[in-house]
């Protein structure tokens, strides 16, 4: 009994902290291989995610997933080998070190590239993909006024109500 209600009391703690925590300690992006392209070619990550690559869009002739280019370090860090063909077939890797990653699928080598950018454990990524709020500078939000608006009145007609009947009830 009262092991299950320990159990009962830490299952939902547990879940929750583990939703919380489990994204900031490692997270895992997805690039879609669509038609003869990578979505999205540039993809930034930090380091420890993974990265798969899915078969969204088949069009009949199979796909590499190569680290390098043709020319430069082909296959040196991860190769999925021409395996990737049929929608959902995927590869995936994990990057473990800060870095810029090109890659390229060896069937279609001019038309298929991507680059994986691996940040530092605790980078931020670039600025670019939300602007900072800027009518907080108060401090106090419009909603949060709006509600103080309403409790002060609340109070008020509350204050008057009580004044106006305790006078009923006590007549001088
Ligand atoms: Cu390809």
């Amino acid at each position: 009994m009262k092991l299950a209600g320990r159990i009962a009391v830490a299952a939902p703690v547990l879940f929750v902290l583990a939703v919380a925590v489990g994204p900031v300690l490692a997270a895992n992006s997805a690039v879609g291989i669509v038609g003869k392209a990578f979505q999205p070619a540039t993809i930034t990550i930090s380091q420890g995610d993974t990265v798969t690559w899915t078969v969204n869009q088949a069009i009949g002739e199979p796909h590499s997933v190569t680290s390098g280019s043709p020319s430069t370090d082909s296959g040196k860090l991860f190769d999925s080998g021409i395996n990737l063909k049929d929608n959902g077939q995927s590869f995936e890797f994990t990057f473990k070190d800060p870095g810029e990653y090109p890659y390229y699928c060896e069937v279609h080598p001019t038309e298929m590239t991507g680059k994986v950018v691996v940040l530092a454990e605790g980078a931020s990524p670039p600025p670019s993909i939300e602007p900072p709020p800027s009518e907080e500078h108060t401090g106090i939000s419009a909603d949060r006024r709006l509600l103080a608006g309403t409790v002060l009145v609340i109070a008020l007609v509350l204050m008057f109500a009580g004044a106006w009947l305790w006078r009923r009830m006590n007549p001088a």
